[in-house]
Order: structure tokens, then C-alpha cells, then sequence
């Protein structure tokens, strides 16, 4: 009798880790990543560079190079690439660089550690003339479901659901990454923003960008939510918010707050809303773009975006801080290794709990 109850629960132990170990075979890479940053939560967090592979100051499509790797001897732990112009069927981003060289960056990252983030400035349905930033017309409403332009924006979100598709490794397996489409709504500068629609349609529009691609097959992502600064509350950052069935990545785009002389606290306190919402809704929270251009202030990163996310408990639980591109000389920030800000740079990517590509790795492997 001792001896079959023995061997049932055998049996049944074994079922039970054959069944654990298929749930874990079939969890999707977006997933691991998703318990990755969640277990860097409070750690460290993940510097992020746009386009920092594919071009730096005074270099272009250089193999294996990046101004934060010349400048700090490491490349970041995140990357950021650009969709705008993929909509329409181009061949270059609109900032020149190619789809067919960001789909091999991307591909890189992944294969060497790192997280990719993309975002997308697409020019507008309504008049394909008409780039992200020209604000002299409504457009969110007709491309909505049952609106006039709708067709010609599924045609758009084919192709960035094609350019996603393609985003796999040799063996075919398709590669992570953190999509956040309509960034900044809470501005006035993007077709998207808050002159031109309301929530409701911000947020309609959102949802039906994340579900149509899902729809196609594209899956293996993470959705990041990142309003500008224009908050001061929970209620007022939840504003534009389409659901938490849609969002995975709690975030905040914020330049202006780290470039007046006294606006840290209210950084700190954006990035506080962030991170408790994060906490009460079991997301992880990002400070998804910031830098100073031209990086006017030496101790700009130490001073201020270490600052910030120093600032307490609930920062520390910012689980990557990205800055934006360095275009040329007249618009960049990560400080190239001759520039005085440098030195600060260096000091800032060396504490503790900012990880460059390395720390965030052997972090990893830790797990
Ligand atoms: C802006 C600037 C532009 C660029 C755009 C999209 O912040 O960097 O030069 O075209 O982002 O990447």
C-alpha cells in the first residue's frame, strides 16, 4: 500500500515538472524579458542609447562601434531605434538609417545581451506628406476604425508589423523587444498630441495599434506607455493611458524637468508616479528618453539624471533611463570622450546601479 502511494506520488511529481518544464519552453523570449528587468527592479538600472551602433559623432556604420563604448568603454544595455518611414514603404528611417543595417543592430543586441526599444514617428495617413510633427491637422480620428483614412493605416501597421516579423535569429526564433508607439501625446508637437485628439482616441488608437499586430502575429513584445512631463498626479499621467491589458512598461519621457535649474524634484516626483503605479499594477517603470542636448551642463549626468534616479527607494526602481541620439555636433547626448562632460559621464555610468552591457549581463547570468 506504502509502496503505491510512493510510486502515485512519483508519478505525479514527475507529470508535474514534465509540465513545468513545457511551460517554460513555450514562454515567450518577451516574457523572460519581462522577469529579466522585473528582477533589476530596485538593482540597477539599464543605461539606453538611440541609435548608438549606428552612428556617433564624426563616424557612421562603423562595425562594432558607439560613442558611449568610445566614451566609457562599454556599450549600453539598451538600444533605441526609430521606425518613422517604414509606414510608407522607405528604405531609410527619417534619420537616414537603413532598415536592413537596424534590423541587423537589433539582431546584435539580442544575440549579445542587450534590450531593444523602438520607437515610431510615422508620417500621417491622412496625407502621407505630412511627417509627426506637423500639428495643422486632425488625423487621429480618421484613422480609427470606421474613419476615412483607416484602410491606409492598416496599410502602415503592415509594414511595421512586416519589419517586426523579420526581426529573428538564424534558427528562425523571433527576438524581444519593447515597442512605444505615441509617446509624448500629453504635448502638442506630434499629430497624436493633445491638441489634435482626445484620450479616448489616443487611447483607442493605441490599442488598436498593439491588437493589430497581434492579430498578425506579432507577439513576442513588450508595449511601453511614455507621456511627456505634463503631470503632476497619478490621475492627470493615467490620462492617456489605454489599459493595463495593453501596457507592460510604465513610462516617462522627460527632457525639460532635468534642464531647469530647479526642476530635479519634480523630476524625481514624475518618475515617483511612475514607479508606484508600476508597484501597484505589477509593471515594470522606465525613464524611457531624456538627456540634455549638446550636454550644456558638465555635470549634467551626475548632477541630474543619476540624481533623479538616485533619488530615492522608488527611483531606484527605474528600470532603464535612454537618451537620444548623437546626431552631429549640434545635437547629441552621450558626450563624445574629448568633451567636458566626459569625465562626468564616466563617473555617472560607473555607479553602482547604472549598468552598462556588461554589468547588465553578468546581472543575468545571475539569476
Ligand atoms: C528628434 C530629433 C530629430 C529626429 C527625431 C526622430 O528628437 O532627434 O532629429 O529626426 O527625434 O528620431
Amino acid at each position: 500500500m506504502k509502496r503505491n502511494i510512493v510510486i502515485a506520488l512519483a508519478t505525479l511529481a514527475f507529470f508535474a515538472c514534465q509540465q513545468l518544464i513545457k511551460k517554460e519552453a513555450s514562454k515567450s523570449t518577451a516574457a523572460i524579458l519581462l522577469e529579466q528587468l522585473n528582477a533589476a527592479k530596485g538593482r540597477g538600472t539599464l543605461f539606453g542609447h538611440q541609435d548608438d551602433l549606428a552612428y556617433g559623432i564624426g563616424w557612421k556604420y562603423i562595425e562594432g562601434e558607439s560613442d558611449t563604448k568610445r566614451t566609457a568603454g562599454d556599450y549600453p544595455a539598451l538600444f533605441g531605434w526609430e521606425l518613422g518611414g517604414l509606414e510608407l514603404g522607405r528604405e531609410v528611417n527619417l534619420d537616414s538609417v537603413p532598415f536592413q543595417k537596424m534590423r541587423k543592430f537589433a539582431i546584435w543586441v539580442h544575440q549579445n545581451g542587450g534590450v531593444n526599444t523602438f520607437s515610431w514617428h510615422p508620417f500621417s495617413a491622412v496625407n502621407e506628406t505630412n511627417s509627426s510633427w506637423v500639428t495643422d491637422e486632425v488625423v487621429v480620428k480618421h484613422i480609427l476604425p470606421g474613419g476615412s483614412h483607416h484602410e491606409v493605416f492598416k496599410g502602415h501597421l503592415n509594414k511595421v508589423a512586416e519589419f517586426f516579423a523579420s526581426l529573428k535569429t538564424e534558427n528562425g526564433a523571433p527576438i524581444p523587444f519593447i515597442f512605444r508607439p505615441w509617446h509624448e501625446m500629453d504635448g502638442g508637437w506630434f499629430w497624436w498630441g493633445s491638441q489634435l485628439c482626445t484620450p479616448t482616441e489616443l487611447q483607442q488608437l493605441f490599442k488598436f495599434t498593439i491588437e493589430y499586430l497581434h492579430d498578425k502575429g506579432v507577439t513576442n513584445f513588450l508595449t511601453a506607455y511614455s507621456p511627456d512631463r505634463n503631470f503632476t498626479t497619478e490621475e492627470e499621467y493615467l490620462t492617456w493611458y489605454p489599459g493595463d491589458d495593453i501596457v507592460d512598461v510604465i513610462g516617462v519621457d522627460n527632457y525639460w524637468d532635468l534642464r531647469q535649474p530647479d526642476g530635479l524634484e519634480s523630476a524625481i516626483k514624475k518618475l515617483e508616479i511612475v514607479v508606484n503605479y508600476a508597484e501597484k499594477t505589477g509593471k515594470i517603470a522606465a525613464f524611457t528618453e531624456t538627456g540634455l542636448d549638446g550636454i550644456t551642463q558638465e555635470d549634467w549626468y551626475t548632477g541630474r539624471l543619476g540624481a533623479a534616479l538616485n533619488a530615492s527607494e522608488t527611483t531606484r526602481k527605474i528600470v532603464y533611463a535612454m537618451v537620444w541620439r548623437n546626431h552631429n555636433l549640434s545635437h547629441f547626448y552621450v558626450p563624445h570622450p574629448e568633451h567636458p562632460a566626459a569625465d562626468n559621464f564616466r563617473a555617472f555610468v560607473a555607479q553602482e546601479h547604472i549598468w552598462l552591457l556588461e554589468e547588465w549581463k553578468s546581472f543575468k547570468e545571475g539569476l
